[in-house]
């Protein structure tokens, strides 16, 4: 039983279920084929995602951690805030740092986690209730690409709950590199709507993985331990499940890809034989050729440069920029 917990919900079963049939419809009938990143996350992986931060491949997680355990101070220093909202949430552990200075410093009120896994949500929610004592949780149920203009605390969304004023100050944390799976024209829209809800005081706290050697790019998504292939076919299941589909995982094998013109890496499903698979719930039959490729995942690399100015193209000032020793990972504190 959760209690403690205010729910706030902007994605109910019905239309999630609703977009993922629209995203799998246009997807799988596009040329080439597209599934959309955020299917992956069902509990399994939920999971899958959480063994690829422990992996010896993949980096980011423990120099973002590393980044933020060096500058939590500064930050809570630079943005005293009373609400810490986080997006795309997941088991918050990052979270902690930030959680724990800014009660150092005082000022903290409220956590308010922002997911589209409602379960996820709580078993987090639940256990910052139980470290944070006095400090309240508002968990947000949304897709932060459809519901941002409703993050508690802003003029339109705030749903009346106590601090949901403007001096209510705000810091966003959207850390692990999640944007860098949105296309660059959808993170200018992204960062612009986060701008627009911003009140004096508030500030963004972005994570972003940084450009650097292919070589180590490529492993950190195709570990040889086979974790993150799982992860990518994973969202066969997901489809297999929830709509009805006949996708054979055992018929698709993983790519990883660097991008250089893009600047990101690429995940891809590639079909290693000609096959159908039948989607009932869509009514679709579909044929993948031998050897074709399908992509559910990009995942952009940036520059210190780059940041700053997609941030001032939206609209927000960079007032801090850190990476841990190896420049491998950043942090960037903007401001309206
Ligand atoms: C959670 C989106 C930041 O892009 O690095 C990890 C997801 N995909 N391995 C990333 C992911 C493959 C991850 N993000």
């Amino acid at each position: 039983p959760v209690t403690g917990i205010t729910v706030t919900r902007h994605l109910a079963a019905a239309e999630r279920h609703a977009s993922l049939t629209a995203d799998v419809r246009a997807g799988l009938t596009a040329n080439p084929r597209e599934l959309p990143p955020k299917w992956f996350y069902d509990a399994t992986g939920s999971l899958l995602f959480d063994r690829i931060t422990r992996l010896p491949e993949y980096y980011p997680t423990r120099r973002e951690h590393a980044v933020l355990a060096a500058n939590a101070a500064r930050i809570a220093t630079a943005c005293p805030a009373t609400t810490l909202i986080e997006l795309g949430s997941g088991t918050s552990e990052k979270t902690r740092l930030l959680l724990d200075a800014l009660r150092n410093a005082g000022v903290l009120r409220r956590f308010v986690p922002f997911d589209v896994d409602e379960e996820t949500l709580l078993r987090a929610g639940q256990e910052i209730l139980r470290s944070y004592p006095g400090t309240s949780v508002h968990a947000v149920v949304g897709d932060f690409e459809r519901h941002l203009a409703f993050l508690p605390g802003s003029a339109s969304g705030d749903s009346g709950s106590a601090g949901g004023v403007a001096a209510d100050r705000r810091l966003v944390a959207f850390l692990g590199g999640t944007i860098g799976n949105l296309r660059p024209e959808t993170r200018g829209t992204f960062l612009r709507a986060l701008r627009d809800q911003f009140h004096d005081g508030d500030a963004l706290l972005l994570g972003t993985d940084l450009v650097k050697d292919p070589a180590r790019l490529v492993a950190a998504y195709d570990d040889s331990a086979g974790v993150t292939a799982a992860f990518n076919r994973n969202v066969l299941s997901v489809i297999n499940r929830e709509l009805d589909a006949d996708f054979d995982l055992r018929g698709f094998a993983h790519v990883a890809a660097w991008d250089p013109e893009n600047s990101w890496i690429e995940m891809r499903l590639r079909s290693v034989r000609e096959q159908e698979v039948s989607v009932r719930a869509l009514g679709l039959v579909t044929r993948f050729g031998a050897d074709e490729q399908m992509r559910t995942e990009i995942s952009a690399k940036f520059t210190l440069e780059g940041i700053r100015a997609e941030l001032a193209a939206a609209g927000l000032g960079t007032s801090a920029q850190w990476t841990d020793p190896d420049g491998d990972f950043a942090l960037t504190l903007a401001v309206p």
